[in-house]
């Protein structure tokens, strides 16, 4: 009888290939299956040689070849072929087995195949896996919903194949049926908005100061040494440095200004909406990628009018570069704030009991968003006194305190050279949002039960009261 494997992947794409190497490397028997057999043919002889693959030709004998319980890795593009997928591997699975689905579904479809699923007796284990080709292949932070006795079957073997930090595993049971999709996707949200960031600190040092972008990659690897030090500041100090081979120009020079993005962000702002989450640093982030493919609205907008200044100069342009990383980090900080809010609130929906400091701590490694400060987000939820919010916590409040009138300078600044800071205002404005003792939504109860007579709650007493605006004005509780 031919070798049992301990798992097998089907689809074998960029991601499922990379995978599959990833189990294998790491000593497991790894079953293959593709649809069309070619992949499967390539993959064993090109890489063949690096572990134990049992290469199948049908979805019978690659169902045949699992060891008992059977922990089946569907890499699949997200969407109908998943479903595809599941409906052709369930009629061949037994009560225990397991269906992985590391591709970027929906959380919802995870929730809806996981209750289908288990209705006949099977696992479906919904998995985010960031980070794409490469880190699929050397260890990519993993995100596992589904069940606790899947997580005990399977959770094993993705521990292995994950990042490690501190030699500690990138890899934890986020919590039952969705939740690793839900997490995953708040993690696109939050790379959205990291990346909008970074992208209005280099806007702001190139044209507010006329930095060129060599320097500017100069000083973003400067900012990796110190406390903004990640994966997505080193990359970006690199794009910036890099010169185009045919023109000899900077090479983002000659990159089209023009955003684009697959749907994670977007889900992202829809679910927080749904929710009711403001995670208004997300939003800006999918809105600003949204703007910059409006050819047609930026060309039309030429020739608006804007302010007669067009940069700095003196003394605020000395202090400009170190007012940016702190405007950068504070927002930063604000952007995964927003993000922790709603995979909070997703766990309450849900009823998931999802632990957020064990989320920042399978970040650390393996994902876009990999960063120094995401140990400070562990440390503040590993305690029995957890901050209602990020912001509140000791860390954070205090990096905002020295950071704020910075912060305030850039923004200011950027409004007066006319140069746009959707990502820096929208995190200003939440925090001094969430810091007034009073807000003018007071104002807006008051319109809303004008026109509408929706009501309004009092300071002073209890009930739902209504003003008749258009009699005598005088106060009925409702
Ligand atoms: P793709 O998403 O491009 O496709 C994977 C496989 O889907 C192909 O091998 C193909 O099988 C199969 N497939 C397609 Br396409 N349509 C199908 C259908 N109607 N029925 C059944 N199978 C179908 O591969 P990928 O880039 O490796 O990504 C796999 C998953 O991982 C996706 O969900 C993706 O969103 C996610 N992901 C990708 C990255 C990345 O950087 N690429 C990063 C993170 C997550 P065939 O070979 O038999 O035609």
């Amino acid at each position: 009888m031919a070798e049992q494997a301990d798992i097998g992947v089907t689809r074998l794409a960029v991601m499922g290939r990379n995978l599959a190497r990833n189990f294998a490397r790491h000593g497991h028997t790894v079953a293959l299956h593709n649809r069309t057999e070619a992949r499967t043919q390539a993959l064993m002889a090109e890489f063949g040689g690096e572990g134990n693959f049992v290469p199948t030709e049908s979805a019978q004998q690659f169902v045949a070849s699992l060891a008992r319980p059977r922990r089946l890795m569907v890499m699949v593009k997200a969407g109908a072929p998943t479903d595809t997928v599941i409906d052709e591997f369930a009629p061949l699975l037994e009560p225990g087995d397991m269906i992985v689905d590391g591709g970027n579904a929906h959380f919802a479809d995870t929730r809806r195949r996981e209750a289908a699923l288990r209705d006949r007796g099977l696992h479906f284990v919904g998995t985010g896996v960031p980070g794409g080709e490469e880190r699929a292949l050397h260890g990519p932070s993993i995100m596992p919903g589904g069940s606790a006795e899947a997580y005990a079957s399977l959770g094993p073997l993705l521990e292995d194949i994950s990042a490690k930090v501190d030699d500690e595993p990138c890899c934890t049971h986020i919590g039952p049926d969705g939740a690793g999709h839900f997490v995953k996707m708040v993690h696109n949200g939050i790379e959205y908005a990291d990346m909008q960031l970074i992208a209005e600190a280099y806007d702001l040092l190139r044209r507010a100061l006329g930095m060129t972008p060599a320097r500017i990659a100069e000083v973003f690897r400067t900012w990796n040494q110190g406390r903004l030090e990640s994966y997505l500041i080193e990359i970006t100090a690199e794009v910036l440095g890099h010169t185009d081979a045919a023109t000899g120009k900077p090479f983002v020079d000659v990159v089209l200004d023009q955003a684009e993005q697959k749907g994670t962000g977007r889900w992202t702002v829809q679910t927080a909406l749904d929710l009711g989450i403001p995670v208004s640093g997300i939003a800006e982030a999918v809105f600003a990628r949204s703007l910059s493919g409006h050819a047609d609205l930026r060309d039309a907008s030429q020739g608006l009018p804007g302010p007669a200044g067009r940069s700095l100069g003196g003394s605020a342009a000395e202090s400009f570069t170190d007012d940016v990383e702190q405007a950068l980090y504070a927002s930063k900080i604000v952007a995964y704030a927003q993000g922790v809010h709603q995979i909070q609130a997703g766990s309450q929906e849900y009823g998931w009991g999802i632990d957020p400091g064990a989320v920042a701590k399978i970040w650390r490694g393996g994902c876009i968003i990999r960063a120094r400060f995401l140990n400070r987000i562990t440390e503040t939820y590993s305690g029995t006194d957890q901050p209602v919010t990020l912001l509140t916590a000791p860390y954070f409040r205090e990096a905002l305190q020295a950071a704020q009138d910075a912060w305030r300078r850039v923004v200011s600044s950027a409004a007066e050279l006319g140069l746009p800071a959707p990502g820096f205002s929208a995190a200003l404005a939440y925090y001094d949002a969430l810091r007034s003792p009073r807000l003018p939504a007071a104002l807006i109860q008051g319109q809303r039960d004008f026109f509408g007579a929706h009501t309004y709650r009092r300071t002073d007493r209890d009930g739902a009261f209504h003003t008749l605006w258009g009699g005598d004005r005088t106060e009925q509780s409702a």
